[in-house]
């Protein structure tokens, strides 16, 4: 089997509160790049149980991610979407991965650290080598491109670190069993847009994040009109008028995540943005930015409601991907016993 040329893999964890970030960052991303490759989008719930999680809450946030990309336009009958537990070969390579990736490079996981914080000997195992699971998923489908947001490129450069680790290791099975000069690709991440890190609307040092105390740092996909207009209203910013240009932004993360955001949700430039509200009040722009993200983010949540309250349509959806995932994945892991020499069927 030789190396696609053009397979995009990404996953977004069901641990709630999907939020702007997840969708500028990693889902319209997603979208997009349907037209140009083949995609497998992939509910990481393996991945969210690194922290405990409500059993009821998992599988209601699974089918509620699942209902997020369908609503934002991913098609599961051209492309793939399914949830990760269902395809045993990301555990099993996960586990191939944690004898080929070194503990030093784990140590140096910034996410992990940030995690895992004081309570580091409190962490889970899984929570540690979290970076090799998400290699496996990549890799598991020999992945060509990956799509995230900036938090994610360490990740990313492990992931490529391990696929060289592995073909160098066994170059010569690799070559010997008729796979040429490696076996994994190296994985290019796809990091673009005007907002590969969302920040939070109460503090512009820190990223969106799902599990982020305060609701009012993030703009959830499932707030309706009022709530996201009250959210950028309350959002933090300064005293001046926007500027006209990128750089009299710079020292002003809050008023630069907010025009990001703008640029975003309207497929514009920064340049464009500046230039029709520069000199403008924040309560003026704020305004346009709430009416922009209600227009673009309203029809998702109400599609993404009407998908939810049919479970069994999204069960289907995730059983059918998960079929059409293990027939690419099993293979893959056949010829990575059959190279290790791990006897098989
Ligand atoms: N703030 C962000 N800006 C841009 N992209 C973001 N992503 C996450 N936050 C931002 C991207 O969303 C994708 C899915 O993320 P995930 O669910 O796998 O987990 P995460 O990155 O850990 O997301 P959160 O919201 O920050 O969760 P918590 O609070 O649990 O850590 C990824 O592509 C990610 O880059």
């Amino acid at each position: 089997m030789s190396i696609p040329q053009n397979r995009v893999f990404s996953g977004v964890q069901p641990t709630g509160n999907l939020h702007l970030g997840n969708y500028l960052g990693a889902i319209t991303r997603f979208v997009e790049l349907q037209k140009d490759f083949e995609c497998i989008y992939c509910v990481v719930d393996l991945h969210a149980i690194t922290v405990w999680q409500d059993p009821d809450t998992l599988s209601a946030n699974t089918r509620e991610v699942t209902a997020a990309f369908i609503a934002s336009g991913i098609d599961p009958e051209k492309h793939i979407i399914f949830n990760q537990s269902r395809v045993p070969a990301h555990a099993e390579l996960a586990w191939i991965f944690n004898c080929v990736a070194r503990m030093g490079w784990l140590n140096r996981m910034t996410q992990f650290k940030e995690k895992a914080g004081k309570h580091r000997e409190n962490a889970s195992v899984g929570l540690f080598s979290y970076p090799n699971l998400m290699a496996a998923d990549i890799l598991a489908y020999r992945a060509t491109h990956v799509p995230v947001g900036e938090d994610q490129k360490q990740h990313l450069e492990l992931t490529r670190d391990i696929a060289q680790k592995f073909n160098t290791d066994f170059a010569d099975s690799i070559s010997k069993n008729g796979f040429g000069d490696g076996y994994f690709p190296l994985t290019e991440p796809l990091i673009q847009g005007t907002a590969t890190r969302v920040m939070s609307l109460r503090d512009g040092s820190a990223k969106m994040s799902k599990s982020e105390a305060s609701d009012y740092s993030r703009i959830n996909l499932t707030d309706d009109a009022d709530t996201i207009a009250l959210k950028i209203r309350k959002a933090r910013t300064d005293a001046e008028p926007l500027p006209s240009e990128m750089k009299g932004l710079e020292g002003r993360t809050e008023a630069e995540n907010l025009v990001r955001i703008f640029a975003a949700l309207g497929d514009r430039d920064l340049d464009d943005v500046l230039g029709e509200y520069g000199g403008s009040q924040f309560s003026t722009f704020k305004q346009a930015l709430a009416d922009l993200a209600v227009a673009r983010l309203a029809p998702i949540t109400e599609e993404m409601q009407r998908l939810c309250a049919d479970p069994g349509h999204i069960d289907a959806v995730l059983s059918n991907g998960a079929a059409r995932a293990n027939a690419i994945a099993a293979p893959v892991l056949a010829d990575i016993k059959q190279i290790m020499g791990l006897l098989h069927d």
